[in-house]
């Protein structure tokens, strides 16, 4: 397939005023019957009329009532049209149940689904499915099963039948239907400006006692959207529902969000912290775009990153607001580092919006939606917090019911500040992640700070152009006190000087604070600085910040010098984990936040060394058992007070404790053999608690009796059997993962067709860097495998998983040769998706 372009860009040639779709459910036999009114677009220079359609049986199709034979391809059909408005009507039939991909209406456990984002809708019957066109939608499902559910408000319901109205003109990738017998859990909201709103979410038998943290996580979303953004909801219901089989994480359809049920289903004994905050997360994400994807959507799949980076920071927002903001900027500041960053530097570069794809689900990436949402923050930052406000004001009053693009969502903030958004736009458009070299001096009073930047080239980018870079800094003086706060500096040129002036001695600078910008610094620090910006930091993203540099710089030095861990890094280490005034969730992240394996594999790479990551292993496993030991006076006392006492809470604060408790747990389990763990796995009364004793003692190479403890107690769970899959993959010596994978992809609940499951086993081997990358290509082999068999049953799945070969360039040779292997044998598969050949070619070139 040919890609196409963002300069190709053409309007509709027709537009569609209002939709009727029927549906007649039936698994291998499901007919489609739909009545669309179409108008020619005067904006358009084309007539031709053409109808996305793909795996449909056409039954028989007219125009304004009469009979007609379209000329039908694999991709869609065209046929003659009046010349103005007219009525297109057609019948096609479907095969939900067959329906493995997971892409248009298919089954999932007996129950009915859909997933049209973005180009599904084309499966379900013969449309214009491009994100421009936008209709009024009604929808009538006939089926013997219990709930029937589409997008809008329903209207009429009987035996076998229901019928749904969307008064919100909306595009066909929004579109929704959810057949099944389910069970729903309710409560109703009142909108600010009275309306009342009927809340569900609908899980199946069994599953309804596990969905109050979400309804509640449903309800503070659309309270903080009223209050933060002014925006309220606009139907007189909402739903939700909790779907096994799903490609994503949730999906965001006009008043039917429709969840992968790992982001809806939670109680404490199956639930981990980790999932109520991540169910918090994306309830309150899939909410949000209610405005900012729904209302306001995008004009083609090149602007994604209009609705999903304006969401996802709008999602970072609010679970900073509901938790703590530090610890969130932290785990986004890690996350975009281990994903964004690492996109940013192999073959998958792109910019945040793309200018060509062929396979638009291959975009939905950390780029998109991670580095997207750091552009709206670094926006926010250049314009302050007023004018951001009245931007987004102006944005949703002058954009309501549009389908936009960048240059608008750009125009707004012109138009508001009166800056010029030129240099800015170069964030969408050129990719890649900045590096910012800091140099300084001082003298007579004057301390200056020069910042260079630089970009690397990316594919098909060579040059690059600089870029507005907010750089938030502070200064402290060498007693620790602050002598110049949080200020702005805008970087703009190549190279550029700030000075400081009536400073008594030379500062500490605290330079990019609170990730103030999705950049990589380049500052040579020494051991001494950092430890004092760890103890004296006032800005708690650099205090951690200054702990991360200390322990990346403590394992380089391990990795290339074979030196002991430096103590100061120790010392540092105890002095956070015993400062009881700092929050628990902050200590644990300085405490157990250690490099990734990967991210040294990288650094090593870019000095111009060949990372061996069975070395890079070893030296994390030495490193911790150093930390244990230097520890070891602490970590119990700190357990004992990390336990929380009376019932389970999700709450930020519990689960802080629990996260320090179970680092300190799983440091005295590299001392004790497993004593302590063994302890907390017998008496957990929560998922956290039982699912980190299970993986400390595992890790040791023990916990075979517990592992079939935890077997037999949730094997009728799938979410929580998802873990105890994912944990004995992650948790194996890297010579025994490939066999663990080998062994758990034979057990009778691996299923394949179950992306949960198949990212619980395979996802977590290319997790294991050490075990993915044996020498010998075994662990290349293993997964190269497992991806030809999955691509032809869902290769949207098939083609994610194939960026674990994005990192090829920086191995040795050998290691190179066993991945391009493999990259080509999946290439070579004649059974090859147009998903995963786009990948592998990206990855290759
Ligand atoms: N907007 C949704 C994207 C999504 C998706 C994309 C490709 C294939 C399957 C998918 N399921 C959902 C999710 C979101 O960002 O909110
Ligand atoms: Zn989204």
């Amino acid at each position: 397939p040919q890609p196409i372009y963002l300069k190709d860009y053409t309007p509709p040639a027709y537009l569609v005023d209002d939709v009727h779709l029927t549906f007649q459910l039936s698994p291998n036999t499901t007919r489609v019957i739909s009545r669309v009114r179409f108008c020619k677009n005067p904006d358009a220079a084309s007539a031709e009329f053409f109808l996305h359609g793909e795996d449909l049986r056409l039954m028989w199709a007219k125009i304004d009532g009469v009979s007609i034979a379209p000329d039908v391809t694999e991709k869609g059909l065209t046929c003659d049209v009046p010349a103005n408005a007219f009525t297109w009507e057609a019948e096609v039939e479907i095969d939900p149940a067959n329906n493995t991909a997971l892409e248009g209406l298919y089954m999932s456990n007996g129950m009915y689904c859909t997933q049209c984002e973005a180009e599904g809708f084309r499966k379900i019957t013969y449309f214009p499915d491009r994100p421009d066109v936008m209709a009024v939608y009604t929808v009538r499902i006939e089926s013997d099963l219990p709930v029937l559910l589409s997008n809008g408000n329903p209207t009429v319901s009987g035996a076998g039948f229901a019928e749904w109205h969307d008064p919100w003109p909306k595009p066909s990738y929004l579109f929704a239907l959810v057949a099944g017998d389910l069970i729903p859990t309710s409560d109703q909201f009142t909108t600010a400006s009275g309306k009342d709103v009927a809340l569900n979410i609908y899980a199946r038998k069994g599953d309804e006692t596990k969905c109050a943290y979400a309804l509640d996580a449903l309800k503070r979303s659309m309270t903080w959207d009223e209050n933060v953004y002014g925006r309220e909801y606009d139907l007189d219901i909402f739903n939700i529902v909790a779907v096994d089989d799903f490609n994503a994480g949730a999906m965001e359809n006009k008043g039917l969000n429709i969840f992968n049920s790992a982001y809806v289903l939670a109680s404490p004994e199956t639930a981990t912290d980790a999932n109520f905050e991540s169910i918090e997360a994306v309830i309150a994400h899939e909410y949000f775009h209610n405005w900012t994807g729904n209302r306001i959507t995008c004009r083609d799949w090149f602007q994604l990153c209009l609705k999903e980076g304006l969401t996802v920071f709008r999602d970072q927002q609010f679970t900073g607001d509901m938790r703590s903001k530090a610890v969130k900027r932290i785990d986004d500041a890690v996350a975009l580092r281990a994903y964004q960053f690492r996109e940013d530097n192999g073959p998958l570069a792109h910019p945040v919006r793309p200018e060509s794809f062929v396979e638009i689900n291959n975009f939905y990436t950390a780029t998109v939606y991670e580095k997207g949402a750091e552009v709206i923050g670094m926006l926010k930052r250049l314009v302050g917090d007023e004018k951001y406000a009245e931007a987004l004001d102006l944005y949703f009053t002058r954009h309501d019911g549009d389908a936009a693009t960048i240059e608008d969502w750009l125009a707004v903030f012109e138009d508001v500040t009166g800056r010029d958004m030129t240099q800015f736009k170069r964030w969408y458009t050129q990719a890649g992640t900045p590096r910012i070299t800091v140099t300084d001096s001082f003298e007579n009073g004057t301390y200056t700070l020069k910042l260079t930047q630089e970009t690397r080239p990316t594919p098909g980018q060579p040059d690059k152009k600089p870029q507005v870079i907010p750089v938030a800094i502070g200064l402290l003086a060498p007693d620790g006190t602050e002598v110049v706060p949080t200020t702005m500096l805008e970087l703009t040129e190549d190279a550029q000087s700030f000075t400081f002036e009536g400073l008594t001695e030379k500062p500490v600078p605290s330079i990019l604070r609170d990730f103030s910008a999705p950049v990589i610094i380049n500052h040579d620090q020494d051991t001494k600085t950092r430890a004092f910006l760890l103890a004296h930091d006032t800005d708690p993203f650099n205090r951690w910040e200054a702990g991360h540099a200390l322990a990346t710089e403590v394992v380089m030095r391990m990795v290339t010098d074979d030196v002991a861990p430096d103590p100061a890094f120790l010392d540092g280490l105890a002095a956070v984990m015993r400062d009881d005034n700092l929050d628990p969730a902050f200590r644990a992240r300085i405490v157990g936040e250690m490099p990734r394996q990967d991210d040294i594999a990288q650094r090593l790479f870019e000095q111009g060394r060949t990372p061996d990551p069975m070395a890079i292993y070893r030296t994390f496993e030495t490193l911790k058992v150093q930390i244990a030991l230097h520890l070891q006076d602490i970590t119990p006392r700190i357990y004992a007070a990390m336990q929380v006492p009376g019932s389970y809470s999700p709450a930020a604060d519990a689960a802080g404790k629990r996260s320090l408790g179970n680092i300190a747990l799983s440091l005295m389990s590299r001392l004790d053999g497993g004593k302590q763990a063994a302890q907390q796995y017998a008496t957990a009364d929560n998922m956290t608690q039982q699912l980190a004793a299970l993986s400390a003692l595992l890790k040791q190479g023990g916990g075979a009796d517990q592992r079939a403890d935890f077997f037999q107690q949730w094997r009728h769970e799938k979410l929580v059997m998802d873990k105890w899959f994912a944990v004995q993959v992650g948790t194996a010596a890297p010579e025994d993962a490939a066999a663990t994978v080998k062994s758990l992809t034979k057990h009778p609940l691996f299923d394949m067709r179950n992306p949960n499951r198949f990212r619980a086993v395979l996802g977590a081997f290319s997790g294991n860097a050490a075990g993915f990358h044996m020498a010998d290509g075994s662990g290349y082999n293993l997964l190269a495998d497992w991806l030809i068999k999955l691509d032809p049953v869902n290769p949207q799945t098939a083609a994610r998983m194939t960026t674990a070969f994005d990192s090829w360039k920086r191995y040795d040779a050998n290691r190179q040769a066993h991945m391009v292997a493999a990259l080509q044998r999946i290439l070579k598969n004649p059974e090859i998706s147009g998903d995963v050949a786009e990948m592998i070619t990206r990855l290759l070139d």
